[in-house]
This record gives C-alpha cells, structure tokens and sequence, in this order.
C-alpha cells in the first residue's frame, strides 16, 4: 500500500516507483517466459500480432521490439496484470472500479533496443476522464544507462500536445514548442514498478548499455472512465475489468484533448506509428 505522501506525490507530478512489488520468483518467472518467447520469434521474418521486431531482427539472431499483449499468450504475464500488489496501488491513485485497456512488454534488449519517442498516452485514447495509468513492471533493473523510462514532472496538468504530422497521428509529440523540462529518469530495481498518468510526457532513449531493460506495461482505467473513440460491445468492454462493477454512466471531467484522427500512416505498434516522425529525438 501506498502512503498518503506517496498518493499525494503521484498526484503532484504525474509519476512515481515502487520497489519491490513482485517476489524474487515472480520476476525468475517472468523472465524465463520472455526469454523463451524471444526464441520463438526466430520462426518468424516480419512483425505479427504478438511480435514487434527490432530493425535488425533474423532468425539467427532473434531480435524483438516488443510483445503485444502479452497476458493472451501466457498465464504468467496474465496473472501479473492482476496482481493485488499491483491492483491494491492503482486502487489507491484511479479508484477501487478498475479496467484495464491494454497490456505490453518493451524489451529494450541490450546493446540495440529501440527509443520511444516523446508522447502522451492520453494522445493516443483519450477518454471521458483522466484516471488513467501506466504500470511498468521492471522484468530487469531499469537505470538510465539502460533506457529507462523518462518523464517530465507536473506534465500531466499541462496542455495535451499535437501528435500530428502532414495532418495524420504518429504518436510523438510534434509541437514545435515542446522542449522536455527537468527530465527525471526513473530507475528501478528488477521487481519494482514505474506508474505515469496518461497525460505525462514521457519516452526513452536507446539502450546501448550490455543490460536488458524489459518493462511490462499494463493500462490500468477507472471503471467510469469511457473512452472517446468508442467502447465496443458491452460484454467486451467489461471483461476488461478487473475491479469493480460496470457502469453505463461515464464521468465526465472538462480536459483538454485532441483526437487520434486522421489515423497513422503506420499501425501495429508506437515503433511504427512514431517511425514516419522527422523530428527525431534519438537517433537510431
Ligand atoms: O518502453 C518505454 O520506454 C516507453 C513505453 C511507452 O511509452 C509506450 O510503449 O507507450
């Protein structure tokens, strides 16, 4: 659990860690299954449903950007998302009704894993309110020298930036007012969490370190939460939650927001979404 110091520094700046939130052997798990579908992806030459492949991928050589919701391939990664460690905090910061709307793990492999460039989640499913959040499990420890995930502090009460370039979304911010300010990097131990509200600026650099920086992403959303680019089926929409009971009564909160439309030029992941940007942080 969290203390209420802790709450309020969350609500503050927008982020926050916790160390040790998954036992020794929960991490061991989750490393061994990773590892084991990083050799699977040695069958396969181009991205698919699961596997966002590094640039430099080949079978000798399997190289994978990301898995794409992970929790559908394997009942590690499916019993991490609802873990009551993890449930029990985000409690705390969105609210007891949780849903989830979308799980991830970035690799960020030693010596090549890819940037993510500077964006808001918020800019990519905006919703009816902001009680929105990122867990990164840390599956390695996370450093900066390794990629860690970067934030900018208080962003999360600022303005929602344009992620719009040639008048499609790509995912990174394109505004050419946007500097990021007091970069914090947030470094974690292998079986702590990072937590980003959906508003905060945030992104990551290259690893060139000899470390892998694995980080299992989990969106975590308050049950009244609704988002504005359209819910689906009822029946789907709530076997997404994790916590509480369904409510066909949104709370609405007056935010600034700028829709993910027209669509990317790219889709599948934010690697590719973001890849058409010009203006590039990190060099790749
Ligand atoms: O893996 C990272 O460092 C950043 C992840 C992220 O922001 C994303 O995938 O949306």
């Amino acid at each position: 659990m969290l203390s209420q110091e802790q709450v309020e520094f969350y609500h503050e700046n927008g982020y926050m860690t916790v160390d040790k939130v998954l036992s020794d052997a929960e991490v061991e798990d989750l490393q061994r299954v990773t590892d084991e579908f990083v050799q699977k992806a040695a069958a396969f030459t181009d991205h698919t449903d699961f596997y966002d492949l590094e640039p430099g991928h080949s079978a000798d050589d399997p190289q994978v950007r990301r898995l794409k919701s992970p929790i559908d391939h394997h009942d590690v990664y499916r019993r991490t998302i609802e873990h009551d460690g993890i449930l029990d905090i985000v409690a705390q910061l969105v609210g007891d009704g949780i849903r989830t709307n979308g799980n991830k793990l970035n690799m960020k492999s030693a010596d090549y894993g890819s940037p993510v460039e500077w964006h808001q989640d918020w800019s990519f499913y905006p919703h009816t309110n902001d009680d929105i959040l990122a867990v990164g499990v840390c599956i390695d420890e996370m450093t900066e020298a390794n990629g860690a995930l970067l934030v900018v502090p208080g962003s999360h009460k600022g303005p929602t930036y344009d992620h719009h370039q040639d008048g499609r979304f790509c995912g990174a911010v394109t505004d050419p007012d946007f500097t990021p300010e007091n970069v914090v990097a947030l470094e974690v131990p292998a079986g702590g969490i990072s937590i980003h509200h959906v508003r905060t600026l945030h992104g990551s650099a290259p690893n060139y370190s000899g470390a892998p920086r694995r980080l299992l992403l989990f969106q975590y959303v308050a049950a009244d939460a609704w988002p504005l680019t359209g819910a689906g089926e009822w029946d789907d929409f709530n076997r997404n939650l994790l916590r509480g009971e369904p409510t066909n009564a949104p709370r609405m909160a007056d935010l600034p927001v700028r829709m993910p439309y027209p669509g990317p030029v790219r889709g599948g992941s934010i690697y590719e979404t973001q890849s058409v940007l010009e203006n590039k942080t990190w060099a790749r």
